[in-house]
This record gives C-alpha cells, sequence and structure tokens, in this order.
C-alpha cells in the first residue's frame, strides 16, 4: 500500500463513541506505541509549535463558564480591561516575535464582539500579521459576516472550543449552547478560516464524556487544524475551584487519542502546564503533542517562564517549527484527490 493511501485511510469523520472509548481505555504502553506511530506519519516528532497568547480584552464577561476567572458572574479578584489600543496589541506582538513565536493569539472576554468592535479587530489582525506572523484570535461567537471580514483581514485561525461533551455540556455553561459552538465553527470554516478547537479536562466529567468529546472534534467535517487540550485551571471563586484533580495518566490518554483520531492537525498542549511535572509534559509530548503556548501568561494564568520552557524543550530535544506547514485541511483536500504532492508535505520518518 502507498503511503498516501494509508494516509487516506488514517483521516475519519465516522468515529463512534465505543471506538474512542476502547482507545482511551487500551493498555498505556500500547496506546502510546500507537500514537507516536501515527505522529510520525505526520509530523517531526521532535517539532513543536510555538504560540503566544494575548488577552486583548480582560474580565466583565456576561457568559456562565463555571471554569473561567474572566466571567462577571464570579469573585475571582480579576482586574478587568476593556478592548487593548490597536497600537499596544502589535508591540505585543513584535515582542512574541522577537522571542520565537510563530503564531500570536489574541483573546477577548466576549460573548460575542460587537459590530463597532470589528474595526478593531481587524487593524488588529492586518498588524499583527504584517509583522509575519501567524495570526489566531477568540472572541466567542462568530455570525457568518463577522467570520467573513476576519477572512478578509488575514486572520488565519479561529480558536472556539467545544470545551466538553454534549452531555456534559450543561452542567458546565448555560448561556450558550452546543449548537451555538458548532455554528461558530462552520461560519469560521466556511469563511476559509483555519478552525481551533479542544476542550478542557479536569472539569469533573466522565471518562466517557472525553470520548465523546474526541468524537464530537474528530466527526466534524474537517478536523480542526488545531486541537487544544486544556488541563482545567482552578481559579479562587470560579464554580469548580475545588474541583478533583484529574490523573495525569487520563490526561496523557486523550491525548494519545486525539493524535490517532485527528492525525494531522497539531495537538495543543495548552492551558494547565504550570501544574504539571516535565515528566508529564514530556509523556504529551510523546503521546503526539506537538504545540504549546509559549510565554509566563495564558490570558489571565500563569503559564511556564520562557526559560523553564526553553529548558525542557533542550532536555527533549525538541525544536521549535518555524515552519508556516500546509494546513491540515489543504492535506485533506490534497489527499482526497490523491494527488502526489503530499510526500513533499510529510514528514517521513523512515528517511529521517
Ligand atoms: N470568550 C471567548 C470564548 O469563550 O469563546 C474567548 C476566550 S475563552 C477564555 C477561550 C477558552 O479558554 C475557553 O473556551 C476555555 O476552553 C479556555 N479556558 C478558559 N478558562 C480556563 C481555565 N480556567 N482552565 C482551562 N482552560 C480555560
Ligand atoms: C485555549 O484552548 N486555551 C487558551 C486559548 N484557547 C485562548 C486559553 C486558556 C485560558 C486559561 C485561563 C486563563 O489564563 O484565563
Ligand atoms: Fe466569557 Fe469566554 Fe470566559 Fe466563557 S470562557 S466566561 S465566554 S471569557
Amino acid at each position: 500500500m502507498s503511503l498516501s493511501a494509508e494516509n487516506r485511510q488514517d483521516i475519519r469523520h465516522n468515529w463512534t463513541l465505543q471506538e474512542a472509548q476502547a482507545l482511551l481505555n487500551l493498555p498505556f504502553n500500547d496506546l502510546l506505541f500507537r500514537a507516536q506511530s501515527m505522529h510520525r506519519r505526520y509530523f517531526n516528532p521532535n517539532d513543536v509549535q510555538v504560540s503566544t497568547l494575548l488577552s486583548i480584552k480582560t474580565g466583565a464577561c456576561p457568559e456562565d463558564c463555571a471554569y473561567c476567572p474572566q466571567s462577571a458572574r464570579y469573585d475571582t479578584g480579576l482586574e478587568k480591561e476593556k478592548l487593548l489600543e490597536v497600537q499596544a496589541v502589535i508591540e505585543k506582538a513584535k515582542a512574541a516575535k522577537a522571542a520565537g513565536s510563530d503564531r500570536f493569539c489574541m483573546g477577548a472576554a466576549w460573548r460575542s464582539p460587537r459590530n463597532k468592535d470589528m474595526p478593531y479587530v481587524v487593524a488588529m489582525v492586518k498588524g499583527v500579521k504584517a509583522l509575519g506572523l501567524e495570526t489566531c484570535m477568540t472572541l466567542g461567537m462568530l455570525d457568518e459576516e463577522q467570520s467573513q471580514q476576519l477572512a478578509k483581514a488575514g486572520l488565519d485561525y479561529y480558536n472556539h472550543n467545544l470545551d466538553t461533551s454534549p452531555e456534559y455540556y450543561g452542567e458546565i455553561i448555560t448561556t450558550r449552547t452546543y449548537a451555538d459552538r458548532l455554528g461558530t465553527l462552520a461560519n469560521v470554516r466556511n469563511a476559509g478560516m483555519k478552525v481551533c478547537s479542544g476542550g478542557i479536562l479536569g472539569m469533573g466529567e466522565s471518562p466517557q464524556d472525553r470520548a465523546s468529546l474526541l468524537v464530537q472534534l474528530a466527526n466534524l467535517p474537517q478536523h480542526p487544524d488545531s486541537v487544544p487540550v486544556n488541563q482545567l485551571v482552578k481559579v479562587a471563586g470560579t464554580p469548580l475551584e475545588a474541583e478533583q484533580d484529574l490523573d495525569p495518566i487520563d490526561f496523557i490518554r486523550v491525548i494519545a487519542a486525539a493524535r490517532i483520531m485527528m492525525p494531522a492537525s497539531r495537538v495543543r498542549l495548552s492551558a494547565g502546564r504550570e501544574q504539571m511535572s516535565e515528566e508529564m509534559q514530556a509523556m504529551c509530548f510523546f503521546a503526539g503533542a506537538n504545540s504549546i503556548f509559549y510565554g509566563e501568561c495564558l490570558l489571565t494564568t500563569p503559564n511556564p517562564a520562557a526559560n523553564k520552557d526553553q529548558a525542557l524543550l533542550h532536555k527533549l530535544g525538541i525544536n521549535r517549527d518555524h515552519r508556516v506547514t500546509a494546513a491540515p485541511s489543504t492535506l485533506e483536500t490534497l489527499l482526497t484527490a490523491g494527488n502526489d504532492t503530499e510526500q513533499t508535505l510529510f514528514y517521513n520518518a523512515a528517511q529521517a
């Protein structure tokens, strides 16, 4: 069987809950072996993609997401900030580029952007892109027109997480529905932007909920180009402040299953790294995580210091991937068309 034919079979959109559960329940070594083998067919196993996050509008959000320090409904002591000036955002992006980031992600504590906010966020996208950085935004729900506006401005990625399974969702958020989230993802995709969508683990969900979230993500019309897997950052004042810790082994299992179910997507070891040991992060990279947030702050909570991350990556022999790679959505199109050019886009472990 040719490499392209094998790869075609890897990319599936018909995952069942039983299959996802069976993956998560494999003996740990079997699961990690399968995940690492899949990883090597699509990516250089020693590369991670590095993004920097900036909160462009902080706190006072009307939504009730139970995990979130930025909801106006919970007293988390967070100092709110209105939308930053465009130039201030561009300065932060310059610093991120100088520190070696490939992608600059801008997040706003909004339910959705108001139309009067759009010219400012459009200017931010244009300004950051002009620096030669990939751009990503997460601004809440988007309608078709807002998605078109951002795509036209040159926004590369839009982050909008499904967060958890459809079954557990109502325990976590009541102010927007799962269908709303899927609608935003469709608008983003239809406007031609790359989709970044994942979830949060450790919110009291069951193993079945974790499998069900993975099935939702993998069965989207196209796999998200990036899949952030966040570990809940427990913030005092939020309803989930005292949630029980998730077993690190169960977290790593989800990373591995995500790699197997969405082979060509970047799986991001996202929030929660500050609370993880180096060994746990190393296992996540082995399981197929190949993207991280870099820099001392996520949106409002701490992330490992840059020098600590540099030391960890150095110890593991992991390089930052500075190539702007073809999006998996493009790869999928090529594969479906049976076009041979994918040979040049894949990292071939056999020739490494
Ligand atoms: N307001 C927009 C929205 O919710 O779509 C964008 C910003 S919101 C902070 C982006 C994502 O951050 C959420 O969907 C959630 O997955 C993640 N997040 C927020 N608080 C978190 C926490 N305490 N721990 C882990 N992830 C968190
Ligand atoms: C995502 O999945 N994780 C990032 C990003 N998308 C925007 C956000 C994590 C936020 C963690 C809590 C905070 O710092 O406020
Ligand atoms: Fe608002 Fe986003 Fe936080 Fe939910 S996750 S409360 S929408 S900032």
